[in-house]
């Protein structure tokens, strides 16, 4: 018996064309679920089909914007029709602007809550009556450091993330009596396309100093990589986490454990 084991289980994973939704995607799908993901464009759902098929994967794209609740309604009954009953929503999508406070407009902070909280409201909203219905369901918000702490630049980002963690105990606090499990998984600081800007090399080819600053702060000593959050996105999504739920798994290096080195 592998408690890991996903076969059979159909998976939504909200922007899973690339990078960390693409690397959870993989890892659904390498432990047997049916992967489906959305994206805005149909350029990313090629793409996004592609970065599977280049795996020995065949991953479902669909284009749906995550802040449109008739869009993701409309796109849970099709993958329903397609697929069968979402067993997971992994609340993947997100963006972040990072602009000093005093000069981040209203339409920004509004934009950047809109869908990394709102969304997954959206989402999860559309497949909670499915998994009701079917008597089990996986939610996986994926929160971020900023659901912790906060950083200059980052008022919107922080605001929703902390808000995601909140969505995330609220709903294991209403649907746990229905065996629905929501867990967030916090990313530490992930080398990808979102954060390249804090690791870009300076004019004198030395580090940026936030890198430099990131490297001090984790013990593991490094960024770390998309793959790093599959194991726990396998786990949260399968029966091995049956009686986990609210909670927050941080996949950071240790960086929340660690007060950081001495300068
Ligand atoms: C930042 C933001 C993100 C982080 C990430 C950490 O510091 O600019 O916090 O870009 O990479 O979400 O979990």
């Amino acid at each position: 018996m592998n408690m890991f084991d996903l076969t059979g289980k159909v998976a939504l994973v909200t922007g899973g064309a690339h990078s960390i939704g693409f690397a959870i995607g993989k890892g659904l799908a390498q432990a047997g679920a049916t992967v489906c993901f959305n994206c805005t464009s149909e350029g990313s759902r090629v793409r996004g089909e592609a970065n599977y098929a280049a795996e020995g994967i065949t991953a479902y794209g669909y284009v749906a914007n995550v802040t449109s609740e008739e869009e993701m309604n409309a796109l849970v009954a099709k993958i329903r029709e397609e697929h069968g009953i979402i067993d997971i929503l992994v609340n993947n999508a997100g963006i972040i602007k990072r602009i000093p406070m005093l000069e981040m407009s209203v339409a920004d902070f509004r934009e950047v809550v809109d869908v990394d909280l709102n969304a997954p409201f959206i989402c999860a909203k559309a497949v909670l009556p499915g998994m009701l219905e079917k008597g089990h369901g996986k939610i996986i918000n994926v929160c971020s450091m900023m659901s912790e702490l906060g950083r200059e630049t980052v008022a919107g980002y922080a605001a929703a993330k902390g808000g995601l963690k909140m969505l995330t105990k609220n709903i294991c606090s209403e649907f746990g009596g229905a065996n629905i499990q929501c867990n967030g998984i916090g990313p530490g600081y992930i080398a990808t396309q979102q954060t390249a800007p804090l690791r870009e090399k300076q004019p004198d080819g030395s580090r940026h100093p936030f890198d430099q600053f990131i490297i001090g702060k984790t013990p593991a000593g490094r960024w770390g990589e998309a793959e790093d959050l599959a194991g726990p996105a396998v786990f949260l999504a399968s029966d091995a986490s049956n009686f986990v739920n609210g909670h927050i798994l941080y996949v950071d290096g240790g960086i929340l454990a660690y007060i950081g080195k001495q300068p």
